[in-house]
């Protein structure tokens, strides 16, 4: 890689020089800031890349208060150019972060700590001054599993006994970032503050990034994201030894402050535990902001589908983390003459416009995907994606300068090995351990994508005309549903269950509640949350898009009834027709489901027992409806909208007489 080796000039500009301005800001921090008696007034700073001076106001003191808290030996301000793009990678391969693909361009794998390979669902909190609005009022003794509240005061002691002084002997990062295409008013910015360079590089594939995001705030406010792997070290890192992925597993944190627009990550330097546009912004703090404005911030895929007749709809779909976003978002259609665009495959961004039509933009700039189970059957499109500019995080490396994992479905030459995630070097499958962690991860540019939608950084967003519930249901959810009506629809979302993913650190395969796939990515109280998509109800200027809810995972004795990824054209192809008003679905007692023979089955080589895949048994929705009552007793109680209730009232009378 042409990289310039040589190190830019280190301009030496301390606190000290700007005393009259930091002495004011830091007088005015004083009494606000949740570090006060830890600051330390007179350390100094090297500054190794950018110009404190030049930031806006705001986000200087920002910079400047966490320094003194975190008290690193540097500071780099990224501007997102090239030139630091490459500085970036060189240090980290030279520190032996990453190690360079040569098989692909500008392609790096980063393999991490064991012990730090996935969100930590149970050491995500949000603090609130009301524990109510995080979470639903429900029985004393009941664990509350809709998302984990923290008192302010608590969050004190646990931010105070872990930031004073952590990136001690490190360089801290300041990224400036938008969520959505800079400057549109859809879009918002924030400025995460990180100790960790891979961190950097990951943001700048996964968000749009550096000077011009500056530029646009201005002196305007934004998401105050501080983020540190929490594993101080002495010294610079020493070149040339052995890398050990810096994290602190048994100090993780990840802390949401709505009400000062903060969050505040320690302890994790893997995926939404740091990267925290992500979930930590653009879902937990996202949706709290979609609220309080009137819009919708989901964990939803949004597509483009293009009939044969050469007509397109978007489509938005939820499904939990590891059930099939990025796969649905980018799929190859099986169908003939149906073409699929790709707007993002994660997080949905959702406001309805003055004609009442509900658009949604993508705030991400790059690709967060699962790896295993990528190949060029299942998903072509990103493993088109991923040739390039991709940095590749616990998959194999195979001995000619590739990557490997599970279900890549790829021969490999006799002359060329494997090493594991793990290091072992000569991975062979016989070991029954996989070659990549299943959690493994490509991080990719979103408009590598070969089928980027062309309106995918449209400003104002894409019309939205259905929206799509699905997760892992290996029994008695059929293949696909249309719900009823916007309340039905709202419900069919607030019963969402899925087996257990990789994604987080849940153990086994056992069917969880996910209501609209945000259980652990929801920022408010899942009442209220339900409360404002009932809203929408009301307004009848409001084109309410159709809902539907899909299952491509029952299963039979021999394994997934439907074949899945390509093949679920078919079933969008049905959603399509739907939407258009087509007279091919009939009443059953879970929702309108497809009519005999209207689901087009035509080419498709395996034959498919359509029969069990939309048999509805009988014990099984009894079951199903049972435990959702007693789900949302227990989890929502008092804050379960009336609207909610009366639609699981009128799921179980149907049971009951249509099964
Ligand atoms: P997050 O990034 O965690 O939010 O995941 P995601 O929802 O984007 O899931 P993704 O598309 O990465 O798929 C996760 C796993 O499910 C992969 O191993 C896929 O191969 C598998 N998968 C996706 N679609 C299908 C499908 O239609 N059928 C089957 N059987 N498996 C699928
Ligand atoms: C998910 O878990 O839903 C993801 C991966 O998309 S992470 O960014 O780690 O949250
Ligand atoms: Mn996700």
């Amino acid at each position: 890689m042409g990289v310039d080796t040589k190190m830019p000039q280190r301009q030496r500009v301390s606190f000290k020089k700007d005393e009259m301005f930091a002495s004011h800001f830091l007088k005015e921090a004083a009494s606000s800031s949740k570090f006060a008696s830890k600051i330390e007034p007179k350390r100094r700073y090297d500054i190794l890349y950018g110009n404190l001076n030049r930031l806006p106001k705001k986000v200087r003191f920002f910079v400047e208060e966490n320094a003194k808290v975190c008290q690193p030996d540097a500071i780099h301000i990224c501007d997102g150019s090239d030139k630091e793009k490459e500085l970036l990678y060189y240090m980290l391969q030279r520190d032996g972060a990453i190690k360079p693909l040569r098989k692909y361009e500008n392609c790096w794998l980063a393999t991490t700590d064991p012990a730090d390979v996935a969100r930590v669902e149970s050491r995500t909190f949000i603090s609130t001054e009301e524990k109510h609005d995080t979470v639903p009022r429900i029985k004393d003794g009941v664990k509350g599993t809709l998302a984990n509240w923290m008192s302010p005061e608590d969050m004190e002691t646990a931010l105070d006994s872990r930031f004073p002084g952590c990136m001690r002997g490190r360089t801290m990062y300041v990224i400036p970032f938008s969520m959505g295409p800079v400057g549109s008013p859809l879009s918002k910015i924030g400025i995460e503050i990180t100790d960790s360079a891979y961190v950097v590089a990951s943001m700048k594939i996964m968000t749009r990034m550096g000077q011009n995001v500056l530029d646009t705030l201005k002196d305007g406010d934004f998401i105050k994201c501080l983020h540190s792997v929490g594993q101080p070290v002495t010294g610079t890192a020493p070149t040339g030894s052995k890398y050990a992925w810096p994290c602190n597993p048994k100090d993780v944190l990840v802390a949401h402050l709505p009400e000062r627009n903060e969050i505040c990550s320690y302890g994790s330097g893997y995926g939404g535990n740091s990267l925290l546009g992500k979930k930590c912004f653009a879902l937990r703090i996202g949706s709290i902001l979609a609220r309080r404005e009137g819009w919708l911030a989901e964990h939803m895929l949004i597509m483009g589908v293009e009939n044969p007749q050469g007509e397109k709809k978007y489509f938005a779909a939820a499904f939990p983390s590891a059930c099939g976003k990025t796969n649905l978002a980018m799929m190859e259609p099986s169908l003939p003459g149906y073409k699929v665009t790709c707007v993002g495959d994660d997080i949905a961004w959702m406001r309805f416009d003055k004609n009442g039509q509900l658009r949604a933009i993508n705030p991400e700039a790059g690709f967060f995907g699962v790896a295993p189970g990528t190949s060029m059957k299942t998903n072509p499109n990103a493993m088109r994606t991923i040739q390039k500019n991709t940095v590749f995080t616990n998959v194999g490396a195979t001995s000619d300068g590739g990557v490997y994992w599970e279900g890549m479905d790829e021969e490999m030459p006799d002359n060329v090995s494997t090493t594991s995630w793990l290091g072992v070097e000569d991975w062979r499958k016989e070991t029954g351990k996989p070659a990549a962690h299943p959690n493994s991860r490509f991080c990719t540019p979103a408009d590598q994508c070969p089928i980027i939608d062309d309106q995918w950084e449209s400003p104002e967003g894409v019309p939205i005309e259905g929206i799509i519930f699905g997760g892992r249901r290996p029994e008695g959810v059929p293949l696909v549903y249309e719900s009823f009506d916007w309340n039905h629809g709202v419900f069919l979302g607030a019963a969402l269950k899925s087996e257990a993913t990789a994604a987080a650190e849940h153990k086994g395969k056992v069917v969880m509640h996910d209501p609209f796939a945000m259980r652990p990515f929801f920022g408010y109280n899942f009442g209220h949350y339900l409360d404002h998509w009932l809203s929408f109800q009301d307004n009848d200027k409001l084109k309410l898009p159709k809902v539907f809810h899909v299952n491509w995972f029952r299963k039979g004795p021999s394994g997934f009834l439907w074949p899945g990824f390509g093949e679920n054209s078919r079933v969008l192809d049905w959603i399509f027709r739907r939407v258009n008003g087509e007279d091919c679905a009939m009443k059953s007692a879970v929702g309108l489901v497809p009519t005999p023979d209207s689901i087009d089955l035509s080419g498709l080589k395996d034959k498919v027992d359509m029969e069990e895949l939309f048999r509805l048994p009988k014990d099984f929705w009894k079951m199903e409806v049972e435990e959702l009552n007693k789900y949302f007793e227990e989890q929502v109680g008092e804050d379960l909208p009336a609207k909610i209730r009366q639609e699981l009232k009128k799921l179980e009378q149907r049971v009951e007489s249509d099964l």
